[in-house]
């Protein structure tokens, strides 16, 4: 089993609904946004939970790969806008535990189940990022399929996820270019420069085709999740846009997708492309890949070495409440 045990428990066939159903219904097909007050079927509070829930872990356990190589970007310059790139996922992170909170989770909880392994988090962040040219790679590739994938999010139905996506895909607009600039900077550069672009390119295109989740045959979420506009795009339609405006990105480069069936479908209008390795990508799913145990074992880590952190600061909260009671009260 490689889905977690939430069901996309909805009704498509409007017979079989109740009358708030359908008046929620109604209000999704005439494309109002749901707010955290409003009455919502509870299969659509758990549904967003599960995927707002896995992005904002997939934001946080993002930083990891990247952070990876602050401490030896080639220049001062690189290693400031790497900084800000990765400061920018734990905001990133941080605006979607908000949005998550707002449907009656805590942030604990969510925390919870990221450490015990209950709850996701892109299957990206468990590859290596071996060499600076990986850099690139991963803000040219994977914040270019965060964004393929985030952009319609902006219009999800749930108002203050579509709103945390507005800032975010803004930032990850960013996060890709600075990425093709280092791309473009080794791919132009030395003939050794160039072969670690490749190399990067070679070890990060599948798995970047994996971020978009199984093919739709395979997707247990997704016609259910459309059905209430939480995703606006099937998994194979964006996999297909990004494949079809990353390879004259690759080919500007003057580097080769490692894909030999890769070509340009007249009549289709799109790339014919190689599926990825969809055994590899259960696997990974399933703890498996190359660094699930040393991602979630940093996070562990970065939880616990907190907690006397957390103590001080909820601390601190509960003394400024008492001060603010005690002053009401002699105000009165
Ligand atoms: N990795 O029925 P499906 C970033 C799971 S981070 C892991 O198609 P759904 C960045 C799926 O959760 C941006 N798991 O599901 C940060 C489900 O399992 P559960 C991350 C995956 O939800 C730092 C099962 O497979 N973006 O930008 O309809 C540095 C069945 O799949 C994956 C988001 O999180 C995967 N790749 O569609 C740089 C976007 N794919 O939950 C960059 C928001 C599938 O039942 N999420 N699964 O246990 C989504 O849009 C959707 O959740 C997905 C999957 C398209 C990912």
């Amino acid at each position: 089993m490689y889905a977690q045990m939430v069901k996309s428990e909805g009704k498509t066939d409007r017979a079989e609904m109740s009358p708030e159903e359908r008046a929620f219904q109604d209000r999704i097909d005439a494309n109002e946004k749901i707010e955290p007050k409003d009455w919502m079927p509870d299969g659509y509070r758990k549904t967003l939970i599960r995927q707002i829930g896995q992005h904002a872990h997939s934001e946080i356990v993002g930083q990891l790969p990247e952070g990876n190589w602050i401490t030896r970007a080639p220049t001062l310059e690189r290693k400031q806008i790497l900084l800000a790139k990765v400061q920018d996922e734990a905001g990133h992170g941080l605006y979607l535990y908000c949005a998550a909170e707002t449907l009656g989770v805590s942030r604990d909880e969510l925390f919870e189940k990221l450490h015990s392994g209950a709850m996701k988090y892109s299957s990206i962040f468990n590859y290596p990022t071996l060499t600076w040219a990986d850099m690139g790679a991963v803000g040219w590739l994977v914040d270019g399929a965060a964004i393929m994938n985030q952009v319609p999010l902006q219009r999800t139905s749930y108002g203050p996820y579509a709103r945390a996506m507005v800032r975010i895909c803004k930032e990850e607009s960013f996060h890709q270019r600075q990425g093709y600039a280092v791309m473009m900077r080794m791919a132009f550069g030395t003939p050794e420069q160039k072969e670690m672009a490749q190399d990067a390119l070679n070890r990060f295109w599948y798995p970047s085709l994996m971020m978009f989740g199984p093919s739709d045959k395979d997707s247990v979420h997704s016609a259910q999740s459309m059905a209430w506009r939480i995703k606006m795009n099937t998994n194979d339609e964006l996999r297909q846009k990004f494949v079809d405006e990353t390879v004259p990105q690759a080919e500007y480069l003057g580097l080769t997708v490692p894909d030999e069936t890769l070509k340009w479908n007249e009549e289709r209008g799109h790339y014919d492309f190689a599926e990825p390795d969809w055994e590899e990508f259960f696997e990974v799913l399933k703890g498996n890949g190359p660094c699930n145990d040393e991602r979630l074992a940093a996070r562990r880590k970065a939880w616990d070495d907190g907690e006397w952190f957390r103590e001080g600061l909820s601390a601190y909260a509960d003394k400024a409440a008492a001060r603010r009671a005690a002053s009401d009260l002699a105000a009165e």
